[in-house]
């Protein structure tokens, strides 16, 4: 490695880690291989898809021009055509559709393909100065941060580094070894230094789980039971600190009342796990404080989901683990950062009054259901950034109906022809975050980074910013962020946030934004005016709180198993891809396999599956083909496809989005990616 020709850079991905990375630039202006920054946290390791990353940077399928649809809509057939010609004509669609139905017909649809704060809100900002349609960004994190905020407040939590000192350490819905490969890396040296214990808790053996001490293997959706039978044998056990959770908590009479009759035979019915292995866990967890849970996102992917996140914070309040180093609990550190985003989002021009459609639901959305589109008109026309929808959202089908309506108009501005992209009338090429400058936070760590490009742009390729002030300029959208390029958006954003300059950042490495020990641990009080609540305020947190219980529970609120739909499907991500991303490289397919449902040997005999085999999983939706794998590492009833695999790649040609319901979790929405109820069976 040529120490001269590595550029620092910043992994965009949408990954707790934000990795600090060192790449390899080559003479030919391409990259080489990708290290990892020797920054905190990180340590110089990286995961194995991004240190290739050339092959997606270089990728052959790369969209380099502006293409312009040549065929019917989805076929994919494209042919090239100019910038001026591809904006000219976003800009006349845009203006069309907000002449004839109002401006929030148009639908500005954008996520976390980057995590850049310049690049990801750039449509964001565009939206506001033009009065389009507003998103509600719920498809990965609105359950899990609603759960988290109704008993602590703040999103903040526990530097994942003090793992070091932990005694125990509960993985609860969550999968580092595939997801977050450095708390992985922190759990095993915990366990390696101080004989610390692993608890994983996942209706799965996911790779996380294979390494657990204990997995409990429970039902999916049911970590409200499974946490309030903890609570119990805490509090019939002696095992309530009261000192603490008298001064920082509020509610814990009425908690103890409820819980005296939710008992380890009660939870264990609804969990299938046993009576043993809950009183275990319960005991384990409560004689030391220095236990930390790291609250996954998969735990908060069924219609129960806040719910259950919330009834799980509520442990380390009762036993006071917030108190001690290698305490407490840890769900999203992104709150620690402190950015001032007037310039972020256009947050100075005033706030129009529109609708919000749910990202979630643009299935319901474009298929003109009223409640979807939430009292406006049709949605006519859109620009889809960052994000791969007809691949990632739930209801495939209706998603895919939806894009391929004649009366829309849809421009889709990409790195790679997703499934996305084929739907587009116009697809713009996008850069990578290797070709523009951008600001990241984190959601892992509290290291702010900066990144400026470190080679050209790929082809014609330009990036969101860009994209977004160019239509500015032909729709007459007035801001000062639409006149600056992506590095003077930087530079405003830290000048604005009173945070060092970029230069400095980079001189530095990194910024640290580490929060103290006593707000990490909230010793200087939690959110809602400094209490815990065990009884979470529901009504505040989000508007379809009319069905969640009042105290911690069992929520019954799943998609119920039936005779005809007897096993409940989960669609965890992949160790090799990043939600669709890289599940086109060539590397990351050869290492994923090919999709592939997981099912208990048991269940198999009934089915009469084989190993390798065919099988068909279908509900009401409509139905997807994958390769069977017989194993003992799930439980009976639970199957599980694992990845956010390319449509192409299912033998049908659609892939298992098509069986996920779009139905909000509440209160706040989301989707219920790990709550379908489907059948199976062998496919001749
Ligand atoms: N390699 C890789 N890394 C990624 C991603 C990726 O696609 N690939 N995606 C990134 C993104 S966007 C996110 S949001 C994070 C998500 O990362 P995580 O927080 O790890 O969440 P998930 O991966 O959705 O699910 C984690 C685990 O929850 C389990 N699970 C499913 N249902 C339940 C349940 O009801 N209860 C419990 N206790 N567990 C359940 C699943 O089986 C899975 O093993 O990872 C990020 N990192
Ligand atoms: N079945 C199932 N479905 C899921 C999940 C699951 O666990 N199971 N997980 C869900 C979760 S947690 C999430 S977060 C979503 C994520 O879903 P998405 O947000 O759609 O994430 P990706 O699939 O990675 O697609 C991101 C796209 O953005 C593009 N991109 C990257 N950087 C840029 C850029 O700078 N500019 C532009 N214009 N484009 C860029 C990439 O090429 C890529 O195609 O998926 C959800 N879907
Ligand atoms: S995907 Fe995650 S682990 Fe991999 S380089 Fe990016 S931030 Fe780091
Ligand atoms: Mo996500």
């Amino acid at each position: 490695m040529n120490q001269a020709n590595l550029a620092p850079s910043v992994c965009p991905h949408d990954c707790p880690s934000a990795c600090g990375l060192m790449v390899e630039r080559l003479a030919d202006g391409r990259i080489g291989r990708v290290h990892g920054a020797k920054m905190p946290y990180i340590e110089g390791v990286i995961c194995a898809k991004v240190a290739r990353y050339a092959e997606r940077v270089h990728h052959p399928d790369r969209v380099t021009t502006p293409l312009r649809r040549v065929g019917p809509k989805g076929a994919g057939a494209f042919a090239p055509i100019g910038w001026d010609e591809a904006l000219d004509e976003i800009a006349d669609r845009f203006r069309q559709a907000a002449a004839q139905n109002g401006a929030e017909s148009v639908w500005p649809y954008f996520y976390a393909g980057t995590m850049g704060l310049v690049q990801q809100n750039a449509l964001n900002r565009l939206r506001r100065a033009m009065g389009y349609s507003g998103q509600a960004k719920t498809i990965c994190a609105s359950a899990a941060g609603a759960g988290w905020m109704a008993g602590v407040g703040a999103k903040w939590g526990v530097d994942a580094r003090e793992m070091a000192e932990s005694d125990l350490i509960v993985i609860w819905g969550a999968n580092p070894v595939a997801t977050q490969v450095h708390l992985m890396g922190l759990i095993n040296q915990a366990r390696k230094q101080l004989g610390a214990k692993l608890v994983v808790i996942d209706p799965y053996r996911s790779g996380t789980a294979e390494k657990a001490d204990t997995h409990l293997m429970l039902r999916p959706g049911t970590d409200g039971a499974l946490a309030v039978a903890v609570m119990h044998v805490l509090f019939r056990e002696g095992l309530v600190d009261r000192g603490y959770v008298e001064r920082y908590t509020e509610g814990a009479d009425r908690l103890e009342a409820h819980v005296a009759t939710r008992t380890p035979a009660w939870a264990a019915a609804i969990t299938g796990l046993s009576e043993a292995e809950i009183e275990a866990f319960a005991r384990a967890y409560g004689t030391t404080k220095r236990s930390l849970i790291r609250l996954g996102y998969g735990m908060s992917r069924s219609r129960n989901g806040a719910v259950n996140l919330h009834a799980a914070s509520c442990l380390p309040a009762l036993t006071g683990a917030w108190e001690v180093t290698g305490g407490g609990a840890i769900q999203s550190a992104s709150g620690g950062f402190a950015i001032e985003r007037t310039l972020i989002d256009a947050a100075d021009l005033p706030e129009p009054k529109v609708r919000t459609l749910d990202m979630s639901r643009i299935g319901a959305v474009l298929d003109g259901d009223p409640g979807a589109l939430a009292g406006g008109p049709q949605v006519a026309a859109m620009l889809v950034q960052s994000t791969n929808p007809a691949t990632v959202a739930p209801e495939t089908d209706r998603v895919w109906r939806g894009l391929a309506r004649d009366d829309l108009f849809v421009a889709v501005h990409e790195q790679a022809m997703t499934q996305t992209a084929r739907f587009a009338d116009i697809v713009l090429p996008a850069t990578t975050f290797l070709e523009h400058a951008d600001l990241y936070t984190s959601y892992g760590h509290s290291f702010l980074q900066v990144a400026r490009p470190v080679i050209d742009p790929v082809g014609q390729a330009r990036s969101n910013h860009w994209v977004v002030g160019q239509l500015a300029q032909r729709l007459g959208a007035v801001h000062p962020s639409f006149a600056m390029d992506d590095e003077a958006m930087v530079a405003g954003i830290l000048a604005a946030s009173g945070l060092p300059d970029i230069d400095a950042i980079l001189a530095a490495g990194w910024h640290d934004c580490t929060p103290s020990f006593d707000r990490a641990h909230f010793l200087t009080g939690f959110g809602h005016g400094g209490r815990f609540r065990f009884a979470p305020n529901w009504a505040a947190i989000g508007p379809d709180h009319a069905r969640l219980p009042a105290l911690p529970d069992h929520a019954a609120l799943t998609e119920a198993t039936d005779a005809l739909h007897p096993f409940r499907l989960i669609t965890p991500p992949s160790r090799h891809f990043l939600n669709s991303t890289f599940a086109d490289t060539a590397s990351s397919q050869k290492l994923a396999g090919r999709p592939t449902v997981l099912i208990h040997a048991q269940d198999c005999r009934r089915l009469r599956l084989a190993d390798g085999q065919l099988a068909r999983l279908g509900n009401q939706r409509g139905s997807v083909v994958a390769h069977v794998a017989v194993t003992e590492a799930i439980a009976p009833g639970t199957v599980a496809v694992e990845g956010i695999w390319r449509d192409e790649s299912f033998v049908e040609g659609i892939g298992i989005n098509r069986l996920v319901g779009g139905d909000p979790i509440p209160p706040a929405g989301g989707a219920a990616f790990h709550d379908t109820a489907i059948w199976v069976r062998g496919e001749a």
